[in-house]
């Protein structure tokens, strides 16, 4: 079974044999990362009606799978953070004992893989050649989530050759938790939602997903390693892994900024990190990086450098359209995977927010005839498209340089449909710190709970933080420490409606007025006034081509109303206590200034 693996790295080896022994695979396979490897698993998944190969003359080398509908977003009720003491996750972490939660695993996963192939996907997070990127080795019995790991990641056999026989690699194991009887036949999504289970065990750096086959469950690169176990050895390490879009702006004149964007799930990261300028505002352009993840760290001259350390994009597929985000269209338009979108007669996929009109006759995202006005939704809310990179046309020249690219902004968002201006900078980088820790955002269905509640969501980082919280939000202090200069930092919020219950701000591709205003504070060319929420952009400051936008509109639109704000206090208050002994002082007097600029 273990004949001639492709490595001699002997942690590797012992962990994967190991492995073999508890999870009784029928079949072990290393993957090498190649189109070949990749078609045969496709061709067939395709064979036993778990994958559907869209018509290749609409979209060419893609799939649609339909998943388990009890598995269709991330489940943050499962998700663990394993450290050794309470303390070390946090109060915002589910925290079970390492030792129990390896006792409860080894049970629960004992033959786990009997009936299945247990893949070995080696992968790097990361550009080539780039000091920042990581090296994980995935276990998995889901042939899906080696076909995705191939676009989300780097895979090849480059990534043993580098890792040699001592390199360091983060294991990652990945099971759907349905073993096979001899002869029984595999459903196309086989999961356990019973019993899901996605541990993190930081101080080993090592994760197991159990049960769950759907996005961040099961793409362990993602969010699993490139959040959770990254956050943790960037705080060991001294950089930062976030849950942010990178972006550059080119101004007319040639000039080159970076952006980087924290907004939480489903919230706009994808739209905003590939924004087409409107037509009006000659000569603006805006390339992309990233859409999910960045890693930053100080670069050689102190100033803040940043990688994206995917090679994909697992976008949200509901309203995405030509109109508001043709890039993401294009990315997706060949060699793409699908999961819930719904199926078109022409073999084509088809969601929400696509087109205006609706086909006359689809098949849905669960395998059911669907007609306009049915009643039911033809996508899931949480369908997504995986797209390589390379596919995006606005992809950044720098997207995979090693040294990455130095970020001049920060921006925090949220879903905020009252209260919050359209955007706002920090009086410094505390201050920054201070907003994004108090990040508020409704619910989305990236995620389960109930949509639309309203919650704290510290830097768009709550369910992907691999330790306490607050030790993480002292470490931006820290860390900024190390920088030349820190960079200004800016809130942001697309999503203010008016008394009518209409998004008061066009968003999307005017967003672009809002990075304007932006990139001209960084060069220092735009003024701002001061408010006690933050420095807000006057009417006058914004460029306004080709928008009809009222200033009283506007007006509304900027808007603090100071009883509101105060009691906002009390929510960030509510959040403060719960960090209790490890808030940073830093965020305590911000509060307190907060609450004295209120008066
Ligand atoms: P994850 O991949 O889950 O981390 O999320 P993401 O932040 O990349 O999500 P995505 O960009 O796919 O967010 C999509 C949602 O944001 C959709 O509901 C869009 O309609 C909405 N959206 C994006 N940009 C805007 C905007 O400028 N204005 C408004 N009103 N909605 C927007
Ligand atoms: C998110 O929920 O923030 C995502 C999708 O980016 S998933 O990879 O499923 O976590
Ligand atoms: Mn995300």
């Amino acid at each position: 079974m273990m004949e001639n693996p492709p490595t001699r790295n002997s942690r590797l080896l012992r962990w994967v044999n190991k492995s073999v022994r508890l999870f009784k695979p029928d079949a072990v396979h290393w993957c090498d990362g190649s189109k070949a490897e990749s078609e045969a698993l496709l061709a067939e998944l395709v064979g036993r009606g778990a994958a559907i190969r869209l018509n290749p003359a609409k979209r060419p080398d893609s799939f649609l799978f339909r998943s388990d509908p009890r598995d269709v977003a991330r489940m943050e009720s499962r998700t663990f953070v394993c450290s050794q003491s309470a303390d070390a996750a946090g109060p915002t972490n589910n925290l079970v004992e390492p030792e129990a939660m390896k006792a409860r695993l080894e049970r629960l996963m004992a033959g786990c893989m009997r009936g299945r192939t247990m893949f070995v996907i080696p992968f790097r997070m990361g550009p080539a050649g780039s000091p920042m990127s990581i090296t994980g080795v995935q276990i998995t019995d889901s042939p899906y989530v080696v076909v995705s790991m191939r676009i989300m990641a780097h895979v090849g056999r480059d990534v043993l050759r580098d890792l040699g026989e001592r390199g360091f690699f983060v294991p990652c194991v990945h099971s759907v938790g349905r073993p096979l009887a001899p002869g029984e036949t595999d459903s196309a999504w086989p999961c356990n939602p019973e019993e899901t289970v996605i541990a993190h065990f930081p101080e080993e750096r090592y994760i197991v997903s159990y049960g769950s086959g759907y996005g961040g469950n099961a793409l362990l690169g993602k969010k699993c390693l490139a959040l959770r176990i990254a956050s943790v050895l960037g705080r060991d390490q001294g950089w930062l892994a976030e849950h942010m879009l990178i972006l550059g702006v080119e101004a007319p004149s040639g000039e080159k900024t970076y952006v980087a964007a924290a907004f939480p799930s489903a919230c706009g990261k994808t739209n905003f990190a590939m924004l087409v300028p409107p037509a009006s505002m000659h000569g603006w352009k805006v390339t992309t990086v990233g859409d999910d993840i960045a890693w930053m760290r100080p670069g050689p001259a102190g100033e803040l450098r940043a990688i994206n350390p995917e090679s994909g994009f697992f976008g949200v597929a509901p309203g995405t359209s030509v109109r508001t985000n043709p890039n993401a269209m294009a990315a997706c338009s060949h060699g793409s995977l699908f999961t819930n979108v719904a199926l078109t007669d022409d073999g084509d996929v088809w969601w929400e927010g696509m087109t205006d009109e609706p086909p006359a006759h689809l098949i849905d995202w669960q395998g059911h005839d669907w007609t306009p006005g049915c009643g039911r939704l033809a996508a899931h809310p949480n369908s997504r498209f995986t797209a390589p990179l390379s596919n995006c046309p606005c992809l950044d020249a720098s997207a995979c340089d090693p040294e990455g690219v130095p970020v001049a902004a920060i921006l925090y968002g949220g879903r905020r449909m009252s209260d919050i201006p359209l955007v706002a900078q920090a009086f410094n980088w505390s201050h920054g710190v201070y907003l994004g820790a108090t990040l508020g955002s409704e619910q989305t269905a990236a995620a389960e709970g109930r949509v639309g509640d309203l919650r704290r969501d510290p830097m768009a980082m709550l369910p992907f933080c691999g330790y306490n919280m607050a030790d993480y939000l002292r470490h931006h202090f820290k860390f900024a420490r190390r920088l030349a200069e820190p960079p200004p930092v800016f809130h942001v919020n697309w999503f203010r409606k008016g008394a009518d219950g209409k998004f008061l701000w066009p968003g999307y591709g005017d967003n672009m007025r809002v990075l304007r205003w932006v990139v001209d504070r960084v060069h220092g060319r735009v003024g701002a006034r001061e408010s006690a929420f933050g420095l807000l952009p006057r009417y006058a400051d914004f460029d306004w081509r080709g928008l009809d936008f009222p200033e009283g509109s506007w007006n509304e639109l900027m808007s603090l109303d100071r009883d509101r704000l105060r009691l906002a206090t009390l929510q960030h208050e509510e959040l403060f206590l719960k960090f209790a002994e490890h808030l940073p002082r830093e965020l305590t007097c911000e509060r307190e200034s907060l609450i004295a600029r209120l008066y």
